[in-house]
C-alpha cells in the first residue's frame, strides 16, 4: 500500500440512539482536523438493490424472509468495490449500520439462528471500529414514536437488542459501547476520540475481513 488507508467505522444502535446525527458530526469533525472522511449508510436506497429493500422496508411490497435477508447483504457487497478503493485511497468510511444490523434485525425473526444470518456477510471488508450507542428503551420511547416502516415496533426492537448483545461477545472486533443517553456533544467528543484513535491504529494495517 502507496499511502496509509483510511479507517473503516460502523455505527450502530437502537432505534433513536442518533446514529445519522453523530454520523455527520463525525464526518464533518474528521475533515475539519484535516482528515479524509466521507459517510455511508446501509441500506444503501440508492441502487437497485437498495430500492427493493426500500420499497419493503415501507410495506410497499412483501419480501419472503431469507430473500430479503440476501437482499440487505447483496446491497453491503455491490458497494465494496467502492468501500476498499476510498480506503485504499486514505479516505475513512463512516457506516451508518452495517452487518450486525442485518444479522440483529433477522435473526430477531422466528427460525433464524445467527449463524446462518451472520454467513452471506463473512469476509466483508473488516471495521476497524464498530461504535454502539446504546439507549434505554425508556428513553428511546422519550425521543417519540417510532415511524410507521417495518420493524419499528417496540417488542422487536427489544429482540434486536438482545440479539446486537450476541454479537458484542466477539473479541475479534473492536466494539465500544457508548451511553447514547448523553448529550449530542458530549456523545460527539468520545465518539471522536474512539475514531481517532481507530484511524490512527488502521493507517498501518491492511482491510480485514469480517467474521473469516
Ligand atoms: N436493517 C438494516 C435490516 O433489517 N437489515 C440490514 O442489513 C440493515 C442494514 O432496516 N429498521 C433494518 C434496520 C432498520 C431499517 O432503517 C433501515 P434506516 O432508518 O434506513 O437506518
Amino acid at each position: 500500500m502507496s499511502c496509509r488507508r483510511g479507517a473503516l467505522i460502523v455505527l450502530e444502535g437502537v432505534d433513536k440512539a442518533g446514529k445519522t446525527t453523530q454520523c455527520k458530526k463525525l464526518v464533518q469533525a474528521l475533515k475539519e482536523s484535516g482528515r479524509q472522511a466521507e459517510m455511508m449508510r446501509f441500506p444503501d436506497r440508492t441502487t437497485k438493490i437498495g430500492q427493493l429493500i426500500s420499497a419493503y422496508l415501507e410495506k410497499k411490497s412483501n419480501l419472503e424472509d431469507h430473500t430479503v435477508h440476501l437482499l440487505f447483504s447483496a446491497n453491503r457487497w455491490e458497494l465494496v468495490p467502492l468501500m476498499k478503493q476510498k480506503l485504499e485511497q486514505g479516505i475513512s468510511l463512516v457506516v451508518d449500520r452495517y452487518a450486525f444490523s442485518g444479522v440483529a434485525f433477522t435473526s430477531a425473526k422466528p427460525g433464524f439462528s445467527l449463524d446462518w444470518c451472520m454467513n452471506p456477510d463473512v469476509g466483508l471488508p473488516k471495521p476497524d471500529l464498530v461504535l454502539f450507542l446504546q439507549l434505554h428503551p425508556t428513553e428511546a420511547a422519550q425521543r417519540g414514536e417510532f415511524g410507521t416502516e417495518r420493524y419499528e415496533v417496540g417488542d422487536f426492537q427489544k429482540i434486536v437488542m438482545q440479539k446486537f448483545e450476541l454479537l458484542m461477545k466477539d473479541p475479534s472486533l473492536n466494539w465500544q459501547v457508548i451511553d447514547a443517553a448523553k448529550s449530542i456533544e458530549d456523545l460527539h467528543a468520545e465518539i471522536k476520540t474512539h475514531s481517532e484513535t481507530a484511524i490512527t491504529v488502521a493507517e498501518n494495517q491492511p482491510i480485514g475481513e469480517l467474521w473469516k
